[in-house]
């Protein structure tokens, strides 16, 4: 099936920013006067939960702590702010093959995408900080966490990509860190290539599913299709 598009996820696949998000939930509890704290462990399995506001509710409720004594959407603001502007250090690097394919894809005329559970302003931070330009340059189409009714593993925010890029789940393909982004993508009907990022290396991956160690084994338009051709 010709490959017209390719759906990137962003957090554990553009780059590895869960260390960032992990430090900025924790700096926002702590400006808050919250004694709240995810170490790496804990924020492992909190991964589990996809979205930042729906992770903190799901942490509270696991404690025993009522959700309502909190205003989540105003943490969860904040925790965007922080991370935003962390972003803008310029500590963050896209991972290995990432910007490859990227340059490739748009020189052999592959429409590019993003569809991702974190929200618009941490994608504009990425990409402004990693390749120095805006988003909606680079991207024919950004779907967003809070855009769609429920976050991945559930279809919608690679249904919501797809039809904005108006081509058919056949011809494209995601790229994926983690088994819930492998379920989202394949509820809506994409191939999908897998590689695992420190967060994700312990998610339980299908056998059927394509897993590559990095993605400079897919740097560019022909080697994802040599590879996507070899799986078919
Ligand atoms: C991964 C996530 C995100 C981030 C936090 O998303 O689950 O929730 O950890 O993002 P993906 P927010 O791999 O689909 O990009 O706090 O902005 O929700
Ligand atoms: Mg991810």
């Amino acid at each position: 099936m010709t490959l017209r598009a390719i759906i990137f996820d962003v957090d554990g696949t553009l780059a590895e920013t869960e260390e960032l998000h992990r430090r900025a939930f924790n700096e926002t509890f702590a400006a808050h006067g919250l004694d709240w704290h995810w170490d790496q462990d804990r924020y492992r399995e909190l991964l589990q939960v996809t979205g930042g506001k729906e992770r903190m509710a799901h942490d509270l409720a696991e404690r025993g702590l009522a959700a309502d004594d909190h205003d989540i959407p105003t943490l969860h603001r904040a925790k965007t702010g922080r991370y935003t502007q962390l972003m803008a250090r310029g500590e963050i690097a896209l991972r290995p093959g990432i910007a490859d394919l990227i340059r490739s894809g748009r020189e052999t005329g592959l429409r590019l995408a993003i569809a991702t559970t974190t929200s618009r302003p941490n994608i504009d931070a990425l990409i402004r900080a990693t390749l120095g330009c805006e988003a909606g340059e680079l991207f024919d189409a950004i779907a967003a966490g809070d855009e769609v009714a429920e976050k991945k593993p559930a279809p919608d925010v690679y249904l919501l990509a797809l039809d904005r890029l108006g081509v058919p789940p056949e011809h494209a393909v995601a790229l994926e860190d983690s088994a819930n982004g492998l379920m989202s993508a394949r509820a809506a009907g994409l191939r999908c290539v897998v590689s695992p990022a420190t967060y994700t290396a312990g998610d339980p991956f299908p056998d059927d599913c394509t897993i590559v160690g990095d993605f400079t084994h897919v740097a560019s338009t022909e080697a994802l299709e040599r590879l996507l051709e070899a799986k078919a």
